[in-house]
């Protein structure tokens, strides 16, 4: 092994190499970890041909001529300045004055993160989005930017895709170096379920903005300003652009609920700006904005504040597209949507579609539909493969106006009444959320708070409880661990506070706090975590190490620990990676830039009287086998 490193070293290629050659470049030694890392994913492929993807057991298949996705360009690529080079160059107020002075619409493409989180449960694989960057770097420069990052998916990479989300974060940075990135960040839950202590929020921002994070729309899923600042406060010192966002709930224009109404969303918007937000959120998770109330909502929120407004919505109703059109022409300055293949129903409004309806317009977006459709038929492809992954729908549905489920939930849920035996009874579910949530007092649902009512709603539909029953003093209701922490006040404060009748019935006798979570949090050692963190790990703890670690500390240690048995699997293409190989079946795995792995599958023997299967490969042309348990 050292004689074949040092014969392909480029250097010794070069024949710029002297004696002192092999003392001063130590990697030469390093062909025992070179060599782990292909045995290691052999050993995955191997596992999954033999016993499946727990994930895709029994669940549809992709369609047997699904070819690799192909993406329209290869790196390397041309590209121009665009949105990045104007936040490098010039700061977070420069873009966001020059979003203001734009006529035409903005638009972010949220393909690569509300758009699969949305439709296929966060299961998009980093190697299908890196593929395609480049082409976005030549032909969609003219994008706002591309929320790729946060959410659902850093944790789903973590747990479900074996793989590191500050990789995926620094490799679609790096092919796309013109394009903002995005992200989505629940304030002071992070990309978590609940508050952290305020320093982790403030390291994690730190952290993903060194990352490449260059756009961070924060959040509370209460819409409690007062635990945003933390989060604002970071992302603003940290040079890049904070759009600080309301997140839209109930019907703005429906006289019998009125505490979300006009001045409510305005009030909140002078809040945001004075906080120092560059660009103005307006999160309308579930879908829930219609035409009409857009209209009159943007337009006092683009004259009551000097901020550019950034519109998100859902599809889920079907009626997205016209929303998103009152809002351009009332002067939104910029909107999200996705490729028109990961579009509609719980996803984002089709890009295509707006670019369409506004062409020849004051607010056409410029956008290149060739290079759209091209680019889109990139993501059906990739789409294909991940038939395990989606949820059925149907059709879109005005259901979304009496549950209020954002779309990142729904399909969600959908799946846990289904393992719940509750799949037949989903209306039932629908309702209960409805009922939920008036019971809570009305509250803003987004996560972690969607969570909890949807807990809730499955706790009564699997039990038989009505909102009455739930709610009589006499009746006994073990409530969910969720509810509790949030009546505690662990998420934070709702406007007017939690309903007295039910957070008593749920705390008991216990104090529920009514200030901010962070206050309470004692501040973590973040240098002992780390020196704890590389003794775990055999080695040093990077920052991203360290914020996965402070984020989600068993899912980060247990891939951390798969990692080591199964290496870098990220590598594979997803079709190998969720269903293994075929006898005959030739890919190819790109373990470092420039180093590929020719993996070649010759044959898979019976189970041996050991249990054991043998599993005969090619690696870059050499024999080697590997030997598998059969758990079948
Ligand atoms: C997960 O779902 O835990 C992540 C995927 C990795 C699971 C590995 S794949 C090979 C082996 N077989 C299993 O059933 N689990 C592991
Ligand atoms: C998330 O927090 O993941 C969301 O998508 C909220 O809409
Ligand atoms: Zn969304």
């Amino acid at each position: 092994d050292f004689v074949i490193n040092l014969l392909k070293h480029p250097t010794f290629l070069n024949n710029e190499y002297s004696t002192k050659f092999i003392d001063t470049t130590p990697e030469l030694f390093d062909f025992k970890a070179r060599k782990d890392r292909a045995t290691k994913l052999l050993t995955y492929v191997a596992d999954i041909t033999v016993n499946g993807h727990p994930e895709t057991e029994g669940r549809p298949l992709p369609a047997t001529d699904s070819r690799p996705p192909k993406a329209p360009l290869r790196p390397p690529v041309d590209w121009r300045a665009g949105t990045r080079q104007l936040l490098d160059e010039q700061g977070p107020k420069a873009v966001a004055d020059w979003m203001l002075a734009q006529d035409r619409l903005l638009v972010t493409d949220t393909t690569m993160r509300d758009g699969h989180q949305s439709l296929l449960a966060t299961r998009m694989r980093s190697i299908d989005m890196v593929r395609v960057a480049p082409t976005y770097a030549a032909k969609m420069g003219d994008l706002f930017s591309v929320e790729c990052w946060g959410g659902a998916t850093f944790d789903v990479a973590y747990r479900f895709l074996q793989e590191d989300p500050w990789e995926r974060l620094a490799a679609i940075r790096s092919a796309m170096p013109n394009v903002l990135t995005q992200m989505l960040l629940r304030a002071s839950n992070g990309v978590g379920y609940t508050n952290y202590p305020d320093n982790v929020v403030q390291f994690f921002v730190a952290t993903a903005a060194q990352a490449g994070v260059d756009v961070f729309r924060v959040f509370d899923s209460l819409n409690w300003v007062e635990n945003m600042r933390v989060a604002m406060d970071a992302v603003i010192e940290s040079g890049k652009v904070c759009e600080g966002t309301i997140c839209y709930t109930g019907d703005m224009l429906d006289p019998e609920r009125s505490k979300y109404d006009l001045k409510y969303y305005v009030e909140m918007a002078r809040e945001l700006e004075a906080a120092g937000a560059h660009v103005l959120g307006l999160k309308d998770m579930a879908g829930l904005l219609k035409p009409v109330a857009a209209d009159v909502l943007i337009r006092t929120l683009k004259s009551e504040v000097g901020l550019p407004v950034h519109f998100h919505t859902h599809d889920t109703s079907g009626a997205a597209i016209s929303t998103i059109m009152a809002a351009a022409l009332a002067g939104v300055d910029c909107v999200d949507a996705a490729m028109d293949a990961l579009s509609g129903n719980t996803s984002q409004p089709t890009l295509g579609s707006v670019v369409e309806a506004l062409k020849h317009t004051d607010r056409a977006t410029g956008l290149d539909i060739g290079a759209i459709r091209e680019i889109s038929n990139y993501w059906e492809s990739v789409r294909a493969h991940y038939a395990a992954f989606e949820s059925g729908l149907q059709a879109p549905a005005s259901e979304v106006y009496l549950h209020e489920m954002p779309g990142g939930q729904f399909t969600n849920l959908k799946a846990q009444a289904r393992s719940l035996g509750l799949e037949e009874r989903w209306h039932e579910v629908a309702q209960a959320y409805a009922d939920v949530n008036m019971m809570f007092g009305d509250i803003v649902k987004v996560t972690p708070s969607s969570k909890v009512v949807g807990d809730m709603a499955l706790m009564m539909v699997s039990q038989g409880l009505s909102r009455a029953q739930v709610e009589d003093p006499k009746v006994d209701v073990s409530f969910p661990d969720s509810v509790v922490d949030m009546m505690k006040g662990n998420l934070g404060q709702p406007p007017g506070g939690w309903p007295e009748g039910i957070q008593k019935k749920v705390l008991k006798t216990e104090k529920p706090l009514t200030d901010r979570p962070g206050k309470h949090l004692k501040p973590v050692d973040i240098e002992a975590v780390r020196a704890d963190l590389a003794e775990k790990l055999g080695h040093a703890a990077s920052d991203e190490d360290v914020a996965g670690y402070l984020m989600y500390p068993k899912v980060f240690a247990d891939y951390a620990e798969r990692h080591q048995t199964y290496g870098p699997v990220s590598a594979l293409p997803t079709r190998t990676f969720f269903y293994g190989m075929e006898p005959g079946e030739e890919i190819a795995a790109e373990i470092d830039p420039g180093k590929t792995l020719e993996i070649r599958l010759q044959a898979v023997s019976e189970t041996g009287d050991d249990g054991e299967v043998r599993v005969f490969f090619e690696l870059n042309g050499q024999p080697r086998t590997v030997r598998v348990p059969n758990r079948r």
